[in-house]
């Protein structure tokens, strides 16, 4: 199966959480950069996801909050975002960013690289109706010396539809083949881009050097609610400072995992003659905190 744009002949390949092996979703990502995939989280975990976070996404205003007119029009003047999810919902600590899915095509991809990888940010994208498109970008242009056609695969990323994704609502713009360009300078013609059309609990999951945009939402009083999730190698600064976001207390409660991956734990490449970095009295996290547990 394949989501087309009707106005381009660009078109991602759709499989299914369910019945999709990983290795036919990491042979769509090297071909393509993305891939759409169904069946990710069930009507059920949306519905507690939305719900956890509906205080969140109902108090968030639109817009961003700096002073800065290429962020304002990166982050969408009429996108509420908003991050720190491991602490606001119990659903998405547990069964968004531990998702098996995302955890196998992260270990294929990043692990070659590093000795662990972390979060790069879990965020609300709510793109609201009446927005402007957003400019495409590669999300490893946090990273700019990591995002050329020669350097390892440094992100992984992956949004989540919370609600249906349409071409009208905004569906991501994606553009397939992009990050296998041998000139990342060069800009996507509009027959070159995809829109991850997909039903509600669906994903698109991609590599940080693939190009992308929120797509503009024309619907009269449709939000789109995106749901980014992204891994990062540990030795990589993110862009969310996950362990910040999340209290102490509530670290506690989680698996080792979800510790990881959140910044609760040291990245240790001793073994792999690399360094032991982000350590709290050169002891692991929760060591050099004085956890008991
Ligand atoms: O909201 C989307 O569909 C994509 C947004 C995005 O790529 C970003 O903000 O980095």
């Amino acid at each position: 199966m394949s989501a087309t744009n009707i106005e381009s002949k660009a078109s991602l390949t759709i499989v299914s959480a369910k019945t999709s092996s990983l290795g036919e979703i990491l042979e769509i990502l090297a071909r393509d950069g993305g891939v759409i995939v169904h069946d990710m989280l069930s009507p059920e975990t949306v519905a507690r996801l939305r719900n956890e976070l509906d205080p969140t996404s109902k108090a968030t205003s639109v817009g961003p909050k700096v002073d800065n007119k290429n962020i304002n029009y990166f982050w969408g003047e009429q996108t509420k975002r908003f991050t720190r999810l491991a602490q606001r919902s119990q659903t998405f600590a547990d069964e968004v960013l531990v998702h098996p899915t995302l955890i196998g095509v992260a270990d294929a991809l990043l692990k070659p690289n590093c000795a662990s990888y972390w979060m790069n940010t879990g965020q609300m994208m709510i793109v609201m109706p009446s927005g402007a498109p957003q400019y495409m970008h590669r999300d490893s242009d946090d990273w700019p010396a990591m995002c050329s056609p020669s350097t390892p695969i440094c992100q992984i990323s992956c949004m989540f539809a919370l609600s249906e994704f349409t071409a009208e609502n905004g569906a991501t713009r994606v553009v397939p083949g992009s990050h296998l360009w041998s000139d990342y300078k060069r800009e996507a013609t509009e027959s070159e881009i995809a829109q991850a059309v997909m039903p509600l609990g669906s994903a698109m999951i991609y590599t940080g050097k693939v190009l992308h945009s929120a797509g503009a939402n024309k619907t009269q009083n449709e939000p789109r609610y995106g749901m980014h999730l992204s891994y990062l190698l540990g030795w990589l600064t993110p862009e969310e400072a996950g362990c910040l976001g999340v209290t102490e207390e509530r670290a506690k409660t989680f698996t080792k995992q979800q510790q990881q991956l959140l910044g609760y734990r040291c990245y240790d490449a001793s073994d792999l003659n690399g360094g032991r970095l982000w350590t709290v009295d050169y002891e692991d996290v929760p060591t050099g905190l004085g956890w008991t547990q």
